[in-house]
């Protein structure tokens, strides 16, 4: 073979080779890994579980969150959940209506927000909550499994609506999405307990493979995102592979003992991070957050002093509940943690909306942060 023409095979075997292993992504996906991949160590993005579509004490007003109530600004990272989807409902597990879900999931990439989207997903086998354990469920839902077709039908709903969400110029808005959640844990049905590694994998490739391969959708990157890490091994025993994720994260909270908690963030930050940068991925803080904060300083001097030493890319809290009084994690404008929490706001790492906004985050020319 000549030196040209090996090089031509060579061109022909990457170009097939790129094709069959990476995804194809919009340009705006592609430029939001990029930011991600660019601020990683030096700056973390503040994100809340359904920031705009409820609060304490409101719910479906326009132009309204209770972290901006607090501190003056949006988050950079808005979480949301789509269980519930997949009955064909009209409102998630959480009463947020999908036809509001999608109009806020539109406003937060306008103004230069990221999306990220859960999915407490019901057990296909039997009906009950993504919290029934009982039935084995993931090797039935796989291909050749007797309930595969349930699951498939609800893969359908959920990629409806993600192809749903564009803007008014037919842009995708670019997602992050994080399926199978805690799965070291065992509470959902997805959990480590109710399924062997090689099922839990199939099921996230399967999964995957749809959205991105058989209904063509290209505004996803991918998150996988553990409970509490342990260990490496542990944590990369039911990884998909670096196809199949774009993402890593985890999932902790603070439960009342501070010293643990910041012993098992720093554990998992220590594996988590050492993780991405072997494989060039995107470290993110996937679920946190201290339950009604009742230590007012939390956030400066527990949260902080945690985690700005990794280059984690984003922090995401839970949602300030309407109907559960007591389950909220961003502190409203009269609570004892607003000082503190106005104060993390302009620690110069931790970016809100209003600092996010200025990296642009869907730039599709290369950043270049200072
Ligand atoms: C849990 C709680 C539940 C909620 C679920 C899914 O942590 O907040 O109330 O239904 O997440 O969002």
């Amino acid at each position: 073979m000549t030196v040209v023409a090996r090089h031509c095979f060579s061109l022909v075997f990457s170009c097939v080779f790129f094709h069959a292993t990476a995804a194809d992504l919009t340009p705006e996906t592609a430029a939001l890994l990029n930011t991600l991949k660019t601020i990683r160590g030096k700056h973390i993005l503040v994100g809340h579980q359904d920031a705009t579509a409820y609060g304490i004490d409101w719910s479906g007003e326009p132009n309204k969150s209770d972290m901006k109530s607090t501190s003056g600004a949006y988050p950079a990272v808005y979480g949301w959940d789509v269980g519930h989807l997949e009955l064909g409902k009209a409102a998630n597990l959480d009463n947020v209506p999908f036809d509001l879900m999608r109009t806020r999931i539109v406003e937060a990439y306008q103004r230069g927000g990221i999306n990220t989207v859960s999915w407490h997903l019901d057990n296909p086998v039997n009906g009950r909550s993504a919290w029934d354990t009982t039935r084995n469920t993931v090797r039935q839902i796989l291909p050749g499994g007797e309930h595969h077709e349930t699951y498939r039908g609800y893969l359908a709903k959920l990629a409806d609506f993600f192809k749903s969400l564009e803007t008014e110029d037919g842009t995708a808005v670019p997602l992050v999405f994080r399926p199978f959640h805690e799965h070291t844990g065992s509470w959902f049905w997805w959990g480590a307990a109710f399924c062997t590694p090689a099922e839990y994998i199939a099921l996230w490739r399967y999964t995957v493979d749809y959205l991105r391969t058989d209904r063509g959708l290209e505004n996803l990157l991918i998150a996988y995102s553990s409970s509490t890490i342990d260990t490496k091994e542990g944590y990369l025993e039911r990884y998909p592979g670096d196809e199949y994720v774009d993402i890593l994260g985890f999932d902790d909270y603070c439960m009342g003992d501070e010293a643990s908690y910041v012993n098992r963030m720093s554990a998992s930050l220590n594996i988590l991070t050492a993780i991405a940068k072997e494989k060039d991925k995107v470290p993110a803080i996937t679920e946190t957050g201290y339950e009604q904060i009742p230590n007012t300083k939390w956030f400066t001097e527990v949260l902080y002093p945690t985690i700005t030493e990794y280059p984690v890319v984003w922090v995401l809290f839970w949602r300030n509940a309407i109907n559960r009084p007591n389950h909220y994690y961003i502190p409203y404008p009269s609570h004892p943690a607003a000082e503190d929490f106005r104060e993390f706001h302009r620690l110069p790492k931790i970016l809100f909306g209003d600092g996010a906004t200025p990296l642009d985050i869907y730039r599709t020319a290369p950043i270049d942060i200072p």
